[in-house]
């Protein structure tokens, strides 16, 4: 690396190979905390803007944070971009595909916001598969915190094997705390009752909606009318994403949009995926992300015979 007074040169070589590469100064995109928060914050910390913006993609990705990754000239692993969508208007398009390297994880691609809590919160999306997903799949997840403080997260998602999902549930943990957290991060927050979970049935092409009255769902899982007026939740953070694992043709992805965070109206809402109600039982707090590493684990400090 040399450092002149317009800048740093990089240079690189492979091992083995004589010739150096000299890294164009293009190929750095400018970062800053405004792109990432995560990187520099805990979720909790972020400021909330006063409400959603942008929810329906009109204005590109503004307003909306996202992964800051390295994406590959060709073929990048991660997509997440604002696209024309299949019927008309702007959408927002997030892809995550496996891309057959050994050491590689599961991995997940996400926009998000973070918005002050509207009193007794509705969320709604459009949400339609741009293929069939492959070891991987889907989500729209909500944390809501009171000050820096996560009092839940619930998660809709779409998708197959999050048994072998095992870094997933450790990417959001970081994201929330800022530090590593287990494999079994939704499964413990499952158990505080603090994680929600809905499996909806996604169907390719399709535009379906979310429509998730996130005050009605929280007191229903609970069991306690006015539970969720209680926590005080003042801040929201709205996720989009796609994930996949770390198998062969793995796949997630998905087109969002019109996203949009309100009150609820005097009529109750009946919170449904593609028009099927989100039930709530005793599953609602379960979910098989990251369960084959707690299996895995549990086999191998099993006594041996
Ligand atoms: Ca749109």
């Amino acid at each position: 690396m040399d450092a002149a007074e317009n800048g740093l040169t990089l240079r690189g070589r492979l091992a083995g190979v004589d010739r150096e590469y000299v890294y164009p100064p293009s190929i750095f995109r400018p970062f800053s905390d405004a792109v990432e928060p995560r990187w520099m914050n805990t979720l909790g910390a972020l400021a909330a803007t006063p409400a959603l913006a942008n929810g329906a993609f009109e204005q590109g990705p503004e307003g909306w944070h996202a992964c800051y990754r390295y994406l590959a000239d060709e073929e990048p692993g991660y997509v997440m971009e604002v696209r024309e969508a299949p019927g008309g208007g702007n959408a927002l398009y997030v892809l995550t595909r496996e891309k057959g390297l050994t050491w590689a994880n599961d991995e997940l691609t996400e926009f998000y916001q973070v918005v002050a809590a509207p009193a007794r919160p509705v969320l709604r999306a459009r949400i339609a598969l741009a293929a069939r997903f492959k070891s991987g799949g889907g989500y729209v997840r909500v944390h809501a915190f009171r000050e820096d403080r996560q009092l839940f997260l619930m998660m809709f998602h779409w998708g197959e094997d999050q048994y072998h999902a095992n870094f997933v549930p450790r990417t959001i943990g970081y994201a929330v705390h800022g530090r590593q957290q287990s494999w079994a991060y939704l499964q413990k927050l499952g158990e505080k009752r603090e994680g929600m979970y809905w499996k909806v049935g996604a169907v390719p092409g399709e535009w379906q909606e979310l429509t998730a009255d996130i005050a009605a769902l929280y007191d229903e899982a609970q069991g306690q009318e006015g539970a969720y007026a209680a926590l005080g939740a003042e801040k929201l953070v709205v996720v989009l994403g796609a994930w996949c694992n770390a198998r062969e043709d793995a796949v997630g992805s998905a087109w969002f949009d019109d996203i949009a965070l309100g009150s609820a109206e005097s009529e109750p809402v009946r919170p449904a995926f593609g028009g099927v109600p989100l039930a709530v039982g005793p599953e609602t707090f379960q979910t098989r992300f990251g369960q084959g590493l707690v299996d895995q684990l549990a086999r191998e400090r099993a006594p041996r015979k």
